[in-house]
């Protein structure tokens, strides 16, 4: 038998009768839901057809069906909204019962079905994954899970600037990330490598900044219909989209592309290395708040999310008096464009900050220099935390010394289980109730193919996603590094499925 509850991450409580026969997926299967849940219905279809070749009619009423308890065909999945919560399981939770009477997912929304998904694709044969159609017995083992996130953020970072990936490859990755109940994925959208998002009236930024990236290649950028197409797909697996616009700093592609932008009048070269620090906004110039404004507004209207990402990182050319004061008034310039601001920590340095900016904590496990001050500032003005701790949840450190790809400058090389074994609430005690969620960052200065971000994403973003939706180790025997690690190793034939080669170690 297989192992029990491979579920990644793991669920809250979940049940194994001893001896039930399981749940049997047949060429009779219905998909059954509330017209309300019609998408998700529509999903878990698309993504049991491909390997089952089964019709799976999603059959809809206006009406919930009653839990079916003995009623159902046996074969059936019934998606169940029930907006009392009755299962008590809250806003993204879910309850699955599988058996052999059937299938029953139960959620207060659609987000909660949409997660109760990810988990029953993990209880059938890794065969599942593959994107043709193979015979298999498709059985899920009899269990019933009750399940709910500890942290309503849980993200993943792809830096598209450094090496540009298109919508396509981005889209490719939601796909991915879904798996893992991730539901932000922040796009780095510049930097001083290349300007990667379309701007109304300022066609330069992607005609020049565009086309350039590390190592001299062809580079990029999202069209208005391409940048679409990712919120969209994003939104359609309940993943909202964060577009980070990085200021005052890593903005050489800007600069080249607007001469007006420069003291001098004259725009740098294009810049393919990979160092950082080096550039900066003049942030005196009305051109500069022109520019920004033209860009906040525009970037705005792109991204239906509540938060917009305004950098403020590594601006060691920034003069700290001008870095203080712009990311200050940075922050209100996207505040009143009705989105809330996100910044990484450095910006703290600003008790002026739009009430509410959140902050991105980038610094170790154990702050290093004024990181931890820098952080709680941001709590101390109204906003909560997101913590990337650069030395656990950064996707781009090696894993070992035989990593072919990667850096290694957070305390790397970085392995599998330092990226599990780590808990959020130790690294700033006295803002543990601040915290939003984590987020695991992918910067790709050494990632050049969708291979590339598979090697470093996988499966470290696994171990990140459980820290950030399962319960804290203390609540549960299962939440270990022994326990993760042989869900991890069951795991490994569904990555293939799924055409995803991880890198690390732990699974080779
Ligand atoms: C630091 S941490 C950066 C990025 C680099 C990354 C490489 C932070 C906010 N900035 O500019 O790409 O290191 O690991």
């Amino acid at each position: 038998m297989r192992h029990p509850g491979s579920v990644i991450p793991l669920p809250t409580e979940q049940h194994v009768p001893p001896g039930a026969p399981p749940f049997v997926l047949t060429s009779a299967s219905r998909i059954l839901a509330t017209d309300a849940s019609a998408p998700v219905a529509t999903y878990l279809a698309s993504v049991l057809r491909r390997s089952t070749g089964f019709a799976l009619p999603v059959e809809t009423a206006l009406e919930a069906r009653p839990a079916p308890a003995g009623t159902n065909a046996g074969h059936d999945i019934t998606l169940h909204l029930d907006l009392d919560d009755i299962a008590g399981v809250g806003a993204e939770g879910y309850r699955l019962e599988t058996s052999e009477r059937g299938c029953v997912i139960t959620a207060t929304t659609n987000a909660g079905l949409f997660y109760g998904i990810q988990s029953l694709r993990q209880l059938f044969p890794p065969d599942l994954e593959e994107h043709s159609v193979r015979s298999a017995a498709w059985e899920a083992i009899a269990t019933s899970i009750t399940d709910r996130p500890r942290f309503s953020y849980r993200g993943a970072m792809l830096d598209v600037a450094r090496h540009f990936f298109d919508a396509t490859e981005v889209c490719a990755f939601l796909d991915r990330i879904a798996l893992f109940k991730i539901n932000v994925l922040h796009l780095h959208l510049t930097d001083d490598q290349g300007w990667r998002i379309s701007i109304d009236g300022r066609p330069e930024l992607t005609d020049v900044g565009g086309s350039s990236e590390v190592d001299g290649g062809p580079g990029g950028f999202y069209t208005r219909e391409d940048f679409t197409r990712i919120v969209e797909h994003a939104a359609a697996q309940f993943i909202t989209i964060v577009p980070e616009i990085d200021l005052p700093g890593h903005t050489n592609a800007a600069l080249a592309s607007l001469p007006e932008l420069n003291p001098s009048g004259t725009a740098p070269d294009s810049y393919v290395g990979t160092e950082v620090g080096f550039s900066s906004l003049d942030t005196h110039s009305d051109a500069t708040w022109a520019f920004l404004g033209d860009v906040i507004r525009d970037v705005a209207a792109q991204s239906p999310g509540p938060w917009l990402h305004f950098g403020g990182d590594e601006s060691h050319a920034t003069p700290p008096d001008d870095y203080r004061e712009f990311v200050g008034r940075a922050s209100r310039l996207v505040a009143e464009h009705g989105k809330v601001p996100i910044a990484w920590h450095e910006a703290g340095i600003s008790s002026d900050l739009a009430p509410g900016t959140i902050g991105q904590y980038w610094s170790y496990r154990v702050p290093q220099d004024d990181s931890a001050d820098r952080a709680l500032s941001f709590v101390r003005q109204g906003g909560s935390l997101i913590l990337s701790p650069a030395d656990v949840a950064y996707l781009d450190m090696t894993y070992d010394d035989d990593s072919p790809i990667g850096l290694s400058w957070a305390d790397g090389p970085t392995s599998v289980r330092e990226s599990y074994e780590w808990e959020p609430t130790t690294i700033l005690p006295e803002a543990a109730s601040a915290i939003l969620g984590v987020e695991a960052p992918l910067w790709t200065e050494t990632v050049r193919s969708r291979a590339d971000i598979d090697y470093l994403v996988f499966p470290r973003l696994a171990a990140v996603a459980e820290i950030a939706w399962s319960v804290v180790p203390d609540a549960s025997e299962r939440r270990t590094w022994e326990d993760f690690s042989i869900r991890l190793e069951a795991f490994a034939s569904r990555f293939r499925a799924l055409g995803i080669r991880p890198g690390g170690p732990a699974v080779d």
